[in-house]
């Protein structure tokens, strides 16, 4: 951010308030891509017969197409499939699906180190949690609840919910609007580029907390990015609040 101080902002401005904090999932509460999803991938494409297995590399390439169904069937067309991508794309993405959610559900994933202390510290502010996700509802839900504990999340939207994946901003503003909240009164957290795109275009602040595929990628316009959320000085409510007020207080300003 800048050097403008609060009182930079236009007279008569009223303060937004932080009234929720809008998580993603993979890559943000949970390192789920490199050994999770990928896997998953990779056994799905074995069990339908099919000759692929995605390195870490190509998968941090393959990253950039959001959702599973949608980089698979990009994958094959790269690859010299016609028409038929699209439908064998959709029988090796509910293969995977299965796959991952038996995976979440025998407790296979734990939240990032200072994601569970967060979420506790945001209810204890009675700062709302939502989560909104690219991924599919049948392993987001019961993967959430293992992360963050049953009835702590108010609100997820999931891929299945919006018709255009992120970076288009529709799982964020479908989020808000199940919230009952305009874009100021939320503060996303996000892993990724794209997933930076789709919040700020929602109209929302956002914070960065990158991962070993995400670190390197352009965050500008964030109001704030950090490799972790434990660590010297740990994410909490009060900095969620501080750092919301300091980019609507920038932007307000500008
Ligand atoms: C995550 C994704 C998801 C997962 C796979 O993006 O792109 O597609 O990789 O999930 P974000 P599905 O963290 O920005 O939500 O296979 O269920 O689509
Ligand atoms: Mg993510």
């Amino acid at each position: 951010m800048g050097d403008r101080g609060p009182s930079a902002a236009r007279p008569g401005w009223i303060r937004p308030q932080l009234r929720a904090v809008i998580f993603d999932v993979d890559g943000t509460l949970a390192d789920t891509e490199r050994d999770g999803h990928r896997p998953a991938f990779n056994e799905a494409f074995r069990r339908h017969g099919l000759d692929i297995s995605w390195d870490v590399p190509e998968y941090g390439r393959l990253l950039q197409i959001t959702g599973g169904r949608r980089r698979i069937a990009t994958y094959l067309r790269e690859h010299g499939y016609g028409p038929e991508a699209e439908d064998l794309a959709m029988r090796v993405h509910q293969t995977k699906t299965t796959l991952f959610r038996e995976r979440v559900t025998s407790g296979g994933f734990t939240a990032r180190p200072g994601v569970p202390r967060l979420v506790e510290d945001l209810r204890g502010a009675g700062i709302r949690i939502a989560v909104a996700t690219t991924g599919r509802r049948s392993w987001a839900e019961p993967l959430v609840t293992r992360l963050l504990g049953a009835d702590v999340v108010e609100v997820l939207v999931t891929g299945d919910a919006v018709s255009r994946l992120k970076p288009d901003p529709a799982a964020y503003r479908l989020a808000l609007q199940e919230l009952g909240l305009g874009a100021d009164e939320a503060l996303a957290v996000e892993d990724s580029a794209i997933g930076l795109r789709s919040a700020t275009a929602a109209g929302l602040a956002t914070v960065v907390v990158t991962n070993a595929y995400t670190a390197d990628q352009d965050f500008s316009g964030a109001a704030a990015v950090r490799s972790a959320f434990d660590g010297p000085e740990p994410m909490s409510a009060q900095r969620c609040r501080a750092l919301h007020e300091s980019w609507w207080t920038e932007r307000r300003a500008g």
